[in-house]
């Protein structure tokens, strides 16, 4: 037995509050509502499970379940829960716990003297989701099952299966199948579903699809997911649950564990709803930072893997008919959060459903018939989307698809692979850039602006001869810094593909051109950087967006090492903006504070956002629950830890003082390198830089600049 298994079945058998896992959610008693229930995913197929004893719930989605078409935004469907009733009911030693080592949700409790387990995991190469329930006695298991659904399917039960098969107002059509397999005893279908006596163990397979084919060619619709999802749980059905299990966490290590994150203090006993109120009260708790950073990583290995739909405004995981914002593609700030952490905490592999949904969700912008979101050349959309491109009516969004773009480059940026970026990235940079060529105008001093912008989601209005900020007004306007600074960064990356791949230097030329005509951030009359065009900031605008602050993160126009002037103003605006916001509005703050090398700034923000906005499963809530602040918030810590932006290899660039001692592996860099870093008294002790083939990078650490040959991976 391998000592972590040993440790597991340990801690699983342990009384209540014996363990100390540093990568483990875990709690004394079951999830009474959703948003205390704990996510399993494997891309696509998602499980909220309440871990009740005498009744279980796992209310599960599959991503592809939505309302709406190419031309109709529809929204973001629950698909159903699946209910276990076991007897007996009386619970004590109880426990349930989420590891993210082997992304596995665990209950334990003894119940009648026996002791009872129960194993849950969605997996990405079977397919399903896993339920194994098992005891330490023979025949312990005595129950119903039920399969529900949220939108009238049919469920039928037969034999050792039931079946939920419907069709949304919209044609799609869908299923739910729940596989029981029992081990010893009897299991026997009945009106409302399974019945299990007598059982040693009990597995249950759970598998959903819908119709819906990710690509715009086929009219977005495919086979109905009957033969699909039956073939998927017969195959699982005849490998051993070691098998199934194995598979599951092969997979998932590969990606989750090429991180690893110590901040140097001992986790701590207590459940963590106790340790969250903990911190919420001001205790500090380095490792539930820790804790929080990869239980982000872990949330997009469960939401984003490809072949699916990207991670929308919930990740997968939602129980509501008529979610928050659709559910959907919020292109002005959200959907691009979501993939901050990405590439540098090594899961690219997790951004191929946003690369897939871009190029189809430009393709449905160039057919579509809509004049608002028609553009002569190249595309644009509005500024939210679902899997299709169909907008909200709420408007358009000209700068998001220059935005979304930018995540092709970062994934060049990161990893070198030349034909991503020939094949992929270029061609999509180019297509964007060549909406921009023709949608800027001069002004009379010659500078280009974007002639029609806003700045999410609020603007300048003048009311009784005042300029007063009003929450939501989209009337356009020229010049608004969130369009300039967006463009810059297209245009940026443009140049550099270009050069990269050594092609269209003419067109480079001109684009090299624009780009320095640019209207660039301008520093206001209170010494901040500018939000509009005209200087007419309120330096007590605490608006939750900070679009302005682009320049400085995600793009890279602002920076302390190459424009200290601006970087100061930015400073000035986020001291104005104050630090108290929604939770992805503080999530974005932490990156800005980053990159202002600001460390103890940073933390404190971390503070704001862990005393307002992270739930008891350690969702984070705008409110309400949105998944953006979870990724925002390990993206910012990344940039607490390293930055590769602005021409160097940055080590430690926002250490704060709360975290004295700690270390990180396997961070990514941009140019291709793998970076460990350990400290101590808030200096780099040791660090290794690794690249897949050895050369020498400029490396800024402890306040001094070396140049460093990065070993081979
Ligand atoms: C944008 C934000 C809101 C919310 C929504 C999903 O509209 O301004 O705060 O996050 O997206």
């Amino acid at each position: 037995m391998t000592t972590k298994l040993m440790a597991l079945l340990l801690c699983v058998g342990a009384s209540v509050g014996a363990c100390a896992e540093p990568l483990t959610l875990w709690y004394e008693q079951p999830a009474k509502k959703w948003l205390e229930a704990l996510p399993v995913g494997n891309g696509s197929l998602g499980g909220m499970i309440f871990g009740g004893t005498a009744s279980e719930r796992v209310q599960f989605n599959e991503q592809t379940l939505w309302f709406g078409s190419e031309t109709e935004m529809g929204s973001y469907q629950p698909f159903g829960d699946v209910f276990i009733e076991w007897t007996p009911s009386e619970a004590t030693d109880y426990r349930r716990a989420l590891d993210l080592r082997d992304a596995t949700h665990r209950v334990g409790y003894r119940a009648s003297g026996t002791r009872f387990q129960r194993e849950t995991f969605c997996s990405y190469p079977d397919q399903v989701l896993v339920m194994r329930c098992t005891a330490d006695k023979p025949g312990s298991h005595l129950g119903k099952i039920r399969l529900t659904d949220m939108h009238k399917a049919k469920i039928s039960a037969a034999g050792n299966k039931i079946t939920a098969s419907g069709t949304l107002t919209n044609g799609l059509a869908y299923e739910a199948q729940l596989w029981v397999l029992n081990e010893g005893g009897q299991v026997t279908a009945g009106a409302d579903g399974i019945t299990v006596t007598g059982a040693d163990s009990v597995t249950v397979l759970l598998a959903a699809g819908t119709a819906f084919v990710n690509n715009p060619l086929q009219g977005w619709r495919g086979e109905h997911p009957h033969q699909r999802i039956t073939q998927r749980l017969e195959a699982a059905s005849k490998k051993p649950f070691a098998q199934l299990r194995d598979a599951h966490v092969g997979d998932y290590q590969k990606l989750f564990s090429r991180v690893s994150l110590d901040l140097g203090a001992a986790p701590s006993k207590l459940p963590t709803d106790q340790r969250l109120a903990a911190r919420k009260e001001g205790k500090a708790d380095p490792a539930l930072e820790a804790l929080l950073f990869q239980y982000g990583r872990y949330l997009l290995i469960g939401s984003s893997r490809p072949g699916g739909l990207p991670a929308n405004l919930q990740g997968i995981w939602n129980a509501d008919l008529k979610p928050a914002w659709y559910s959907g593609y919020t292109t002005d700030i959200n959907t691009e959060m979501n993939y901050w952490p990405a590439e540098p905490t090594a899961l690219p592999e997790c951004a191929q459903p946003l690369f897939d949904w871009l190029r189809n969700v430009a393709f449905a912008s160039k057919r579509t018939t809509d004049p608002r979101v028609t553009a002569k050349r190249g595309w644009f959309n509005y500024s939210t989307i679902n899997p299709m491109g169909a907008g909200s009516k709420w408007g358009v969004h000209k700068p998001g698809s220059a935005w979304l773009v930018q995540h092709l480059w970062e994934h060049y940026a990161f990893s070198g692979d030349k034909d991503f970026l020939r094949t992929v990235a270029y061609p999509a940079l180019k297509d964007v850039v060549e909406f921009w060529e023709t949608e800027l105008v001069a002004r009379p001093d010659g500078k280009l602006v974007s002639p029609g912008g806003w700045s999410p989601e609020h603007g300048p209005v003048e009311v009784k001869g005042k300029i007063v900020i009003k929450e939501g007004d989209r009337t356009p306007r020229p010049g608004v810094s969130y369009d300039q600074q967006i463009v810059w960064d297209l245009f940026s990356n443009y140049i550099e593909a270009s050069e990269a791949l050594g092609v269209d230097a003419d067109y480079r030329a001109k684009v090299v051109a624009m780009r320095a005509k640019l209207l660039g951030p301008q520093i206001g009359k209170w010494g901040q950087v500018q939000e509009w065009m005209e200087d007419v900031d309120d330096p007590q605008d605490h608006h939750r967006h900070t679009s302005h602050l682009f320049a400085l993160h995600p793009g890279r126009q602002i920076s302390p090492l190459t424009t200290p002037e601006l970087a100061a103003a930015a400073k000035v605006t986020l001291n104005a903006r104050g630090d108290k916001a929604t939770g992805w509005s503080k999530a974005w703050k932490i990156n800005f504070w980053a990159r202002l090398h600001d460390g103890e700034r940073t933390h404190k923000v971390i503070s704001e956002l862990f005393k307002v906005s992270i739930l008891d499963n350690l969702f984070d809530t705008h409110p309400p629950f949105q998944m953006d602040g979870n990724w925002g918030y390990t993206s910012g810590v990344t940039e607490m830890l390293l930055q590769s932006h602005a021409g160097v290899l940055h080590l430690l660039p926002a250490l704060p003082p709360a975290w004295p001692e700690g270390s990180v592996t396997g961070l990514r860099a941009r140019g291709g390198f793998v970076v460990d870093i350990a400290w101590k008294d808030g200096k780099a002790t040791r660090w290794r830089i690794a690249a897949a083939e050895p050369r020498e990078v400029i490396v800024r650490v402890n306040g001094e600049i070396k140049t460093v040959r990065a070993e081979k991976l």
